[in-house]
């Protein structure tokens, strides 16, 4: 099937003002999408097109890792909290940057077996005096705003499996929410309800049926298992809410983004079909029971990975003359939806990148219209766009009420989808049903040079009235940072080549930009101290492509130490400039396997340790290179690490469970093989 592109067309449709977004009118930004209605719009006005040239540097602080840094900052009283790397939480003046305090939940670096996508975290909650993060390791944790001091830990997980968080909590009527990950690894998702003030929590609610034989929770899941087929529950299922969630206080409604199955190959995890809900949905619940109330799925019978986990807005929208109260989501699957939030009825949706899944959404239906060949199950293999990185992945969006934009951060990342033939169900680890190995970018050189070319980024206007794009910025790299708009016309995207850039928000004009030294994925904020207006964006180059493909991108940027960076206008302060570690690649052992043993070992890697070391063993620098380890000189101090765990306070593993000695060997061949093949990061 050919691929649908989307046309470029030049009128914007301006529309109302959201009625939701009440916070954002504060001069701080106290909520994790700036308001509950998670439009990411700051209503300050002091910042320009016009002056947008004066912008500096306020202040800087270094958050000491360089991992991937997610981060919302959020600012209260003053104070500005920004997470980094294995959940550190800082609290800094926000008008000086010096540190107020720093809490450490000391999560094991060993839950780094559990991670599909990097040692993230999207930020914390305020509410009431206390801060409330997520942690790796499934906990929630409230500390005292003022001191950091610890009030109360609970964990929110089964830890016999393989959960993580990553996602920020919302605040809703005195309770955290909180959901999880783990779809890759076979568990089954739910959100849940702590009280702000003791910990304890109020409700659950799962997202996937679990055993009919245990009965089930509520008339939902009832409901929700008649659309599965044979024994799902063994495979968890899916369906993690790792990310996104928005409240509107006047319907008293939680939206709640839901993933992936788990396995994503359907005709492993519920053969013969199904939509099986609520996987890839929007789920709208009564935020003090948890009940449900209605759902909108976007992927029926989801074998892609198209989470709809991805950024959820509020608005208010002209929609044939006629205002609408709708929420708005890009999710993995490559189409824009309008949806009515009180009801889940579909407004509008169409694709926002190209797509080879799906000709359309069917206005009637709701549903999408499928390309047979896409759903790859137990088929042929389907070269796919958008692959499971998605058209548009973690990195918020933002709606700008005065322009009727949404700016979306989109990504084109093609890839093959193909059934494992030789599955089998592995507890509490990757667990795809896809082969690993077919995903991987092309080896040959030329090929691969073509699909650099194919891989792509760009910042996205989008008319969600009309449903098209208004403009867009093409990026060098696909993996760039998420969005701020703001009342004073002004867009603020950072990017994979390091650099935070403001554009004109009814045009995309490039109007500024600041070289941050190491890219840029999480999305900028603004507050007002004083009668000033500040730019708040953490660097910190991570997450899932960069550290599978990272390594591969041109352009994309070197890892460097994460920081949170402050800009006003007339800043004039300087980045410390960083001193780069110059990578030793000593020569490799000579490669002797013959060639079965090398693929042996790939299928192996590809299954095992892509998505931390990179395809093709191609590191993104975030993570060491093991093309250039001093480990690879003998097989012992390979299975030393690799198998009993020697580097696990470091984040390596132990993968005894898993891995055999001779496993230990293939891997080893293939390793010392792609280093003497000497294949060029970047
Ligand atoms: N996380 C990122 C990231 O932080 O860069 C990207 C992704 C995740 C994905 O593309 C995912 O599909 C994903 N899936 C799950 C899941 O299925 O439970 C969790 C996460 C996560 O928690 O970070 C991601």
């Amino acid at each position: 099937a050919s691929l649908l592109l989307v046309a470029c067309d030049k009128t914007p449709t301006p529309s109302k003002a959201s009625d939701v977004s009440a916070d954002t009118a504060t001069q701080e930004w106290s909520k994790h999408g700036g308001g509950d209605a998670e439009q990411r719009f700051s209503p300050l006005r002091q910042i320009t097109p016009e002056n947008v040239d004066n912008l500096g540097l306020a202040w800087a602080f270094d958050l000491g890792v360089s991992r991937g840094i997610e981060a919302t900052p959020l600012v209260v009283d003053g104070v500005i909290y920004v997470t980094a790397t294995w959940n550190k939480v800082f609290a800094l003046d926000a008008k000086t940057g010096a540190l107020r305090w720093q809490f450490d939940p000391q999560v094991d670096r060993s839950k780094g077996a559990d991670l599909c996508c990097d040692a993230v975290n999207r930020g914390v909650a305020y509410s009431d005096g206390k801060i409330i993060t997520g942690t790796i390791d499934g906990r929630l944790v409230a500390v005292d705003a003022k001191t950091g001091t610890k009030l109360w830990d609970v964990i929110t997980v089964d830890q016999s499996k393989p959960y993580t968080i990553t996602g920020a909590p919302r605040i809703v009527n005195g309770k955290a929410i909180i959901g999880n990950g783990g779809a890759e690894y076979g568990v089954r998702g739910y959100v849940s309800a702590y009280d702000i003030n003791n910990g304890e929590m109020l409700w659950r609610f799962y997202t996937v049926p679990g055993n009919p034989e245990n009965g089930f929770e509520n008339a939902a899941m009832a409901k929700a298992a008649e659309t599965w087929k044979g024994e799902w529950w063994k495979y968890g299922g899916g369906g993690t809410a790792w990310d996104s969630m928005a409240y509107d206080p006047e319907l008293d409604l939680l939206y709640v983004g839901v993933g992936n199955g788990s396995p994503w190959n359907q005709s492993i995890r519920s053969p013969g079909g199904g939509d099986n809900l609520y996987l890839s949905s929007i789920v709208a619940l009564r935020p003090d029971t948890g009940e449900y109330v209605w759902h909108y799925q976007t992927t029926p019978g989801e074998t892609w990975d198209y989470t709809a986990t991805q950024h959820m807005i509020l608005a208010e929208l002209d929609i044939d003359g006629e205002p609408r109260k709708v929420i708005m989501q890009a999710p993995k699957n490559g189409f824009f939806y309008v949806i009515d939030r009180a009801t889940g009825e579909l407004l509008s949706a169409k694709n926002y990148v190209p797509v080879n899944w799906a000709s359309h959404i069917d206005s009637e239906t709701g549903r999408p219209v499928e390309i047979p060949e896409a759903r790859w199950g137990s088929k042929a293999p389907y070269l796919q766009l958008p692959g499971p990185m998605g058209g548009h992945n973690w990195h918020p969006m933002s709606f700008n009420p005065a322009s009727g934009l949404v700016y979306i951060p989109v990504l084109e990342t093609p890839y093959i989808y193909a059934n494992d033939e030789e599955f089998s169900y592995k507890e509490g680890r990757w667990n795809t049903g896809s082969d690993s190995a077919m995903g991987s970018l092309p080896s040959d050189l030329a090929q691969f040079k073509a699909v650099k070319v194919a891989v792509k980024g760009r910042l996205l206007a989008w008319d969600p009235v009309r449903q098209g794009p208004v403009w867009q910025v093409e990026h060098n790299s696909p993996w760039n940072g998420g969005v701020l708009s703001t009342a004073g016309g002004v867009v603020f995207q950072g990017n994979a080549d390091a650099k935070l850039v403001a554009y004109r928000a009814d045009n995309g004009e490039r109007l500024w930009d600041f070289f941050a030294q190491t890219g840029i994925v999480a999305p900028p904020i603004s507050y007002e101290l004083d009668g000033e207006q500040y730019i708040a964006v953490a660097s910190g180059w991570g997450g899932v492509f960069a550290l599978v493909y990272g390594g591969l991108m041109p352009a994309a940027s070197d890892p460097g130490v994460g920081r949170l960076m402050v800009f006003k206008l007339g800043g004039s302060a300087k980045l410390s400039e960083l001193s780069k570690a110059s990578i030793q690649k000593p020569t490799p052992p000579p490669s002797t396997a013959d060639a079965i043993t090398v693929a042996k070992g790939k299928q192996l890697y590809d299954s095992n340790c892509v998505v931390c070391h990179g395809d093709h063993v191609i590191s993104s620098g975030l993570i060491p290179d093991l093309r250039w380890s001093p480990l690879l000189a003998t097989a012992e101090a390979m299975q030393a690490v690799v198998l009993d765990g020697a580097l696990s306070s470091r984040g390596m593993p132990a993968f005894k469970a898993l891995l055999s000695k001779e496993d230990v060997g293939l891997l080893r061949a293939y390793i010392i093989s792609a280093a003497n093949d000497g294949l060029e990061a970047k």
